[in-house]
């Protein structure tokens, strides 16, 4: 069986900013929409900060696996919910996402878009065109990544971003 690909995504300013005070910190309905397609029916790989960041009526994400990564023993989620995995670390929590067979995203936070760069072969970046304050900061890609696509857009709050794909150049180790 191959392995299933390995996302990332996330939103950040032109600063790269991506949070602060563990909140998003601008209000983009059509990138949270965008964010909901793309990750639909597939797993989601988290933080446990990023856990607790979430609306606690979209807790876990609906309609897809959540993965939730802690040092904490004996970590639960609240709520309770067949559809949410706990692992220790990022490659446990890697493996438990591949095991279950459908396509996985990174979806935050920071400490986990740092260390997951390097195991991933795509990155969707909304890149909004405005700075912003915060205190987490996207991954830094180099030039082993290459844009594949781009779609900008105002949002009707009138923030300009864009929708960008990057890839790896090279095909990464199996
Ligand atoms: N990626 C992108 N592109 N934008 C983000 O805002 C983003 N945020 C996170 C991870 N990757 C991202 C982490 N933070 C929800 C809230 C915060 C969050 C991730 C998801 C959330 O409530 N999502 C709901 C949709 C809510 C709605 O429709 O307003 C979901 O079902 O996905």
């Amino acid at each position: 069986m191959t392995q299933a690909r390995i996302h990332l995504i996330y939103a950040r300013a032109r600063n790269g900013v991506i949070g602060r005070d563990n909140q998003l910190p601008w209000h983009l309905p059509e990138d949270m929409a965008f964010f909901k397609q793309k990750t639909a029916g597939g797993t989601v790989v988290m933080g446990r900060k990023t856990w607790d960041s979430l609306p606690s009526r979209f807790r876990p994400l609906p309609g897809r696996d959540n993965v939730v990564v802690t040092r904490q023993n004996g970590w639960q989620p609240s709520p309770a919910s067949e559809r949410v995995h706990v692992a220790a670390d990022l490659p446990q929590a890697l493996a438990t996402a591949q095991g279950l067979g459908q396509p996985v995203w990174v979806i935050g936070g920071a400490q986990i878009y740092a260390q997951s760069l390097a195991l991933a072969d795509e990155v969707w970046v909304t890149e909004i065109n405005q700075d912003f304050d915060g205190d987490a900061h996207a991954p830094v890609l180099d030039d082993r990544w290459q844009e594949v696509s781009r779609e900008a857009q105002t949002s009707s709050n009138g923030l300009p971003f864009a929708f960008v794909c990057y890839q790896r150049r090279q095909a990464p180790k199996s």
